[in-house]
């Protein structure tokens, strides 16, 4: 690969001038891409050196979401996906409510993203499920042990879960984790507040932009939390743009800031990727080939603007995209994969066919910033949300997934 040495010259709001060393298309671990002209250039390198040992939880394709909880309270990480949990370490199948086998190439399931938590504070953890897009998002009471199915609870019959990447996060702080996603009847981005008081399990609902807004569709692809102006609040990513979030999370209304982060995608991250104090995005395509990190440059006085640049072009419906730092090196890294006939055994999406593979990338910040990438697998990919947790408590974090081609959990080994 030709080496082009240019300079890019930037000027932050401290009118201090910042200079890159610019190179080509890089080819090793050592070099990176970045160029004046073309903001969009490859910037990642390969090592299949797995690092994760993959247990098959099911065969089955049941569910594109997962969670994972101590169900059954005998101290041991359990994983929950649709219909069934499985009970750590020999994953027995349990049923939360009937379910069935679906049919990857002709069918969706019933269950595009899960999450477990205590929604009624009795000490146990429940299963929260988004079914379908635009559908109401429901929980599934854990029995505490007791047999028989889960009973099942509405989070809000009026509110359509639109948006295809609600996010699980702790949007207002209190250490309880929210549901921020779409409310198709209004087309507002929303979050659902999760109860915090026993004797009241409503969850709020606080709607953050107008109605009639962009990504909030019931198919809308791109969602994610994160300081994208680093005042210290947490503001609302979509594809087109970002809400700066105002000092109280559950006011409306937060203003708009309009961007180009790229085409449909999956969650978003805010992170300061280069280190030079702006926060820049990071996505993921959700159904075709892509992942990217946005650079925010910022010129004295005026609105951010953002240069896109490619991480990966390796794998098509990377339609679930995690943070998580997986070596514990302190900088976190990415977890995405080939959501497999995320359109059915269609040629809606590019790459149908190709391998599911699941893929973690190691992330090298800095003034030229890259990811290593890791393949895990080949043979599952991810679903609608990325469980990275540490299931088997030895400080490491590991993955799980629920998707077409089954259940898996990936028990990271890095720490042995
Ligand atoms: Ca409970
Ligand atoms: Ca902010
Ligand atoms: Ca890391
Ligand atoms: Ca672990």
């Amino acid at each position: 690969m030709g080496v082009k040495n240019t300079f890019i010259r930037l000027v932050g709001a401290s009118l201090t001038a910042v200079f890159f060393a610019t190179i080509g298309i890089s080819c090793n671990k050592n070099t990176n891409a970045r160029s004046e002209k073309s903001t969009v250039t490859a910037n990642a390198t390969r090592d299949d050196k797995s690092n994760f040992r993959k247990h098959i939880i099911s065969k089955d394709f049941i569910s594109e979401g997962v969670a994972a909880a101590d169900v059954n309270k005998d101290g041991s990480i359990d994983i929950m996906a649709g219909a069934y949990w499985f009970e750590a370490p020999d994953w027995k199948q349990h049923e939360i409510f009937p379910g069935k086998t679906f049919d990857p190439a002709t069918e969706y399931s019933n269950s595009f993203l899960n999450l477990s938590l205590d929604v009624n504070l009795d000490g146990w953890e429940d299963l929260v499920v988004i079914a379908f897009p635009g559908e109401p998002a429901v929980w599934y009471e854990n029995p505490q042990n007791k047999s028989g199915n889960w009973q099942k609870h509405a989070i809000d019959d009026a509110v359509g879960v639109g948006n295809e990447s609600p996010n699980f996060v702790d949007v207002d702080g209190d250490g309880r984790v929210d549901i921020l996603c779409a409310d198709t009847r209004k087309s507002q981005i929303v979050w659902l507040k999760a109860p915090v008081q026993k004797d009241s399990l409503q969850w709020k609902i606080f709607a953050i932009s107008k109605e009639n807004a962009p990504g909030t569709e019931q198919f809308s692809h791109g969602l994610g939390l994160g300081d994208v102006n680093k005042d210290g609040r947490r503001d609302i990513t979509i594809k087109d743009g970002w809400w700066e979030a105002p000092e109280d999370p559950t006011q409306g209304d937060w203003k708009f800031h309009k961007a180009n982060f790229g085409e449909d995608c999956a969650h978003m991250h805010v992170l300061d990727v280069t280190g030079d104090g702006l926060n820049d995005v990071i996505n993921s395509s959700a159904h075709k080939y892509g992942i990217w990190w946005h650079e925010q440059v910022q010129e004295a006085g005026s609105e951010p603007q953002w240069k896109t640049h490619l991480i990966s072009k390796d794998l098509s419906q990377t339609h679930a995209l995690a943070l998580e730092d997986l070596n514990n090196d302190d900088k976190p890294d990415l977890v995405t994969g080939k959501r497999f006939f995320a359109h059915n055994d269609s040629d809606i999406d590019p790459g149908t066919h190709d391998p599911a593979l699941l893929i973690w990338l190691e992330f090298m910040p800095g003034k030229t910033p890259y990811w290593e990438i890791h393949e895990i697998d080949n043979d599952s990919g991810v679903g609608l949300n990325i469980v990275t947790e540490d299931i088997n408590k030895d400080g490491m974090s590991d993955i799980v997934v629920a998707n077409k081609k089954g259940v898996f959990y990936f028990e990271n080994t890095m720490a042995k």
